[in-house]
């Protein structure tokens, strides 16, 4: 037996144990392991039923997904998955922790499903451009219906072992803690009653109703159109559940294969692979302080109640810790608590969270007026007006408040946090915690790493950041960190093209159909161009607007004109402000684009701010760079961030491009362009 299965024999019951940290999943070695040891059970007349389990923190969490794209060796899936479910004993998957993708997809492939309450199983293939490749999209069906079966694989949620239970994905429940006896006893039971083997895929009474309805399926894309727009894998995951409902399941399983096949080897679900380990090398401790134990953090002060503030308190309340929130004006305060606890009664209106958890959550907040009421706190935030002055006043007052050892974050978006540290006298314990509005929403965290910034610190700032489920990005200190200022040349060429003909809709539609949420006009709308203008004198296009009482979408339009419900126009009268303002920069030339050249104008220079970044060390990897503009600004995950993408239209390209503009290439990019190197690949 391989070093990742063991094998034991108990009054008639095998058992095979995988242990292959960190999470089981179906490499090479695992395939070998399952291989060998059902092999050995088959062949074992003393062996009457069998029990599959996992050592370690899960259940096998599915295919190993750095094997994609290689020579994957040792026996297939599919050739194990045959010796399973046709050995002719019945095999029970036992689950703890999580039974993913092929991992969950293996347990169908067993008799029978026994999990502890704590456990979970789904197929989240969809989140890597997937589809459930080893038959999950033909026997879940069959297990749960059609249209579970539909929201289950295009959502990918995993399902918790209660709710699993009542839908049939698993069979019963073992004791929390007593898996491996609670697994055997079934298996003992089975023995016991003997009686015919079913298989999943025999079971045909939840898929006959769905048969010959294919209104199921286009009504099911019509309704989630604007879900699923840009992704390649929910469509050919409805094409092979629709075949679980209309063809034998040999003939599904074919299909199944095909429609994998075209999503493994897309770009797209390159890309999504690709973002999956990106998110969670960003949120490593970097090796230099691997050996640092971080600091426990349980009580958290919030300074400033405003939106951000309140944002960050509710992200720290939702992961259990207390939190003390402070703002000296008190209808302010009171405004703060206010918005927290209405937004926890409006989650438990809408069924989101349980009544019991708002009260709880909302017992560990206090507020007040005074900073000393932050005296024991292990980590201070400050989400104050984003001026220096007032930020070095209050970092000097919070150093001679706050605990020795408390850390001292700054919520700043763009400001220098080693002049803010510089007013401490810890600068070793002061960071950027730079969160995105709304903070209790918005997963990513730019952590910023001050000159000063201690590895304890940073080694906090990453556990904290993980502890209220928001993925990190370390970025150094420079004007707008990772995300803002890679994503500002967007802007800024966006406002340039209006003024040379192109109108905001076909800019903002050519970013639509790029996979962004909206386009830049309809983003600065909705923000507010007095917000988005914030801090400059100098005159701009906003600034004209904002004269004639155009504020955008809260007040007299702004780049559009919108109706009672908010529903964008192109607007003459901006079309008017911008004709005139491009008058008054001289601007004359008057170009026509396709909306390909749109997105090269746009986002080409955002490439180059990326190379930049880089090169300055401000980012310390270019799939950081990725995580940061996917979950800050929506950039379209199936492209895989700026740095992804730039590596799929090719380097060279993109400084021919640049220089079409008239733009200088980062020296970086023009390096790696010259000598076919790329940012992403490897
Ligand atoms: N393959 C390879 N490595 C994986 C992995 C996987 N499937 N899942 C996790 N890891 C690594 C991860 O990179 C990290 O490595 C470590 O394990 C801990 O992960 C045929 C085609 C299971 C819920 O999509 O959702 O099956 O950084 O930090 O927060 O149809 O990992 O320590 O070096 O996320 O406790 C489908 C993906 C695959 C599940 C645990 N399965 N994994 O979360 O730990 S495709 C998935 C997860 C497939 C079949 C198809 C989570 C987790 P390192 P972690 P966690």
């Amino acid at each position: 037996m391989s070093q990742v299965g063991t094998t034991e024999v108990i009054d008639g019951v095998g058992i095979l144990t995988i242990d292959y940290p960190p999470v089981n999943a179906l490499s090479v070695h695992t395939r070998r392991a399952l291989d060998e040891g059902f092999r050995q059970f088959a062949a074992d007349d003393d062996v009457k039923a069998i029990v599959l389990i996992c050592a370690g923190r899960t259940f096998i969490a599915g295919a190993d997904i750095s094997e994609f794209g290689k020579d994957m060796g040792g026996p297939s899936l599919q050739d194990v998955f045959e010796i399973i479910e046709n050995g002719g004993k019945p095999v029970v998957a036992a689950i703890h922790g999580t039974a993913l993708g092929g991992g969950y997809e293996l347990a169908l492939i067993c008799h029978y499903r026994i999990a502890v309450p704590s456990a979970k199983v789904g197929l989240p293939e969809v989140a890597l451009g997937l589809l459930p490749g080893a038959g999950g999209t033909q026997r879940l069906p069959r297990i749960v219906g059609i249209p579970a079966a539909l929201d289950l694989i295009t959502g990918g949620a995993p399902t918790g072992a209660q709710k699993a239970l009542a839908l049939g994905m698993i069979d019963a429940l073992a004791e929390e803690g007593n898996l491996r006896e609670g697994a055997i006893a079934f298996a003992a039971d089975l023995i016991q009653k003997g009686g015919p083997l079913t298989r999943v895929r025999d079971r045909q009474d939840k898929v006959e109703p769905y048969r010959g309805k294919p209104e199921i399926y286009s009504e099911y894309l019509a309704k989630h159109a604007r879900a699923f727009r840009g992704f390649k894998a929910p469509f050919n995951i409805v094409k092979a559940i629709e075949a679980a409902a209309e063809l034998p399941f040999e003939q599904g399983i074919v299909r199944e294969r095909e429609l994998f096949q075209e999503l493994v080897t897309s770009t797209e679900s390159a890309a999504q692979r690709y973002y999956f380990f990106a998110e969670r090398q960003g949120a490593k401790v970097p090796d230099f302080a691997k050996d640092v134990q971080p600091l426990a953090i349980a009580k958290v002060g919030v300074i400033g109640a405003g939106t951000m503030g309140t944002g960050i308190a509710m992200a720290c309340l939702d992961a259990g810790l207390s939190v003390t929130m402070v703002e000296r004006d008190e209808a302010a305060l009171d405004r703060g608590a206010a918005t927290i606890a209405d937004t926890y009664k409006k989650q438990v209106e809408r069924g989101r969270l349980k009544p019991d958890v708002a009260e709880q959550r909302l017992g560990k907040l206090d507020t007040a007026l005074f900073l000393d009421a932050v005296k024991e706190t292990d980590l201070i935030i400050e989400a104050v007006f984003e001026d220096m002055d007032i930020k070095e006043g209050l970092f000097a007052e919070l150093d001679l408040i706050a605990k020795p050892e408390a850390i001292i974050a700054s919520n700043s978006s763009f400001l220098d946090l080693n002049e803010i540290a510089a007013a401490t006298s810890r600068p070793s314990g002061v960071v950027g915690l730079h969160f995105f509005s709304p903070a209790n929403v918005m997963r990513l965290l730019e952590i910023v790493r001050g000159s000063a910034t201690s590895d304890t610190t940073l080694a906090t700032a990453l556990s904290f950041a993980k502890k209220i489920a928001k993925v990190p990005v370390v970025s150094g200190v420079g004007p707008g960190f990772i995300a803002n200022r890679v994503m500002a040349p967007r802007s800024q060429q966006a406002l340039q093209l209006a003024l040379q003909g192109p109108e905001p809709e076909q800019i903002d539609q050519a970013m639509f159909n790029f996979g962004f949420a909206m386009g830049p006009f309809a983003m600065a709308d909705l923000v507010g161009l007095d917000v988005i203008g914030r801090g400059s004198n100098e005159r701009t296009l906003q600034s004209d607007l904002i004269k004639i009482g155009r504020l955008g979408q809260k007040k007299g339009g702004g780049f559009y004109d919108y109706d009672a419900s908010r529903t964008a126009t192109p607007s003459p009268v901006a079309s008017q402000v911008i004709a005139d303002f491009a008058a008054a920069k001289g601007v004359s030339t008057k170009i026509e684009l396709t909306a390909d050249e749109i997105v090269e104008r746009l986002l080409y220079p955002v490439v180059n701010e990326c190379a930049k970044i880089l090169d300055e060390g401000i980012a310390a990897r270019a799939s950081d760079i990725d995580v940061a503009c996917i979950l800050g600004y929506g950039w379209p995950v199936y492209t895989g961030g700026p740095m992804f993408w730039a590596d799929t239209v090719g380097l060279g390209k993109v400084v021919e491009g640049l220089e079409a503009m008239g733009i200088e290439p980062a020296k970086l990019l023009k390096e790696k362009a010259a000598n076919g190197e790329s940012f992403t690949r490897g």
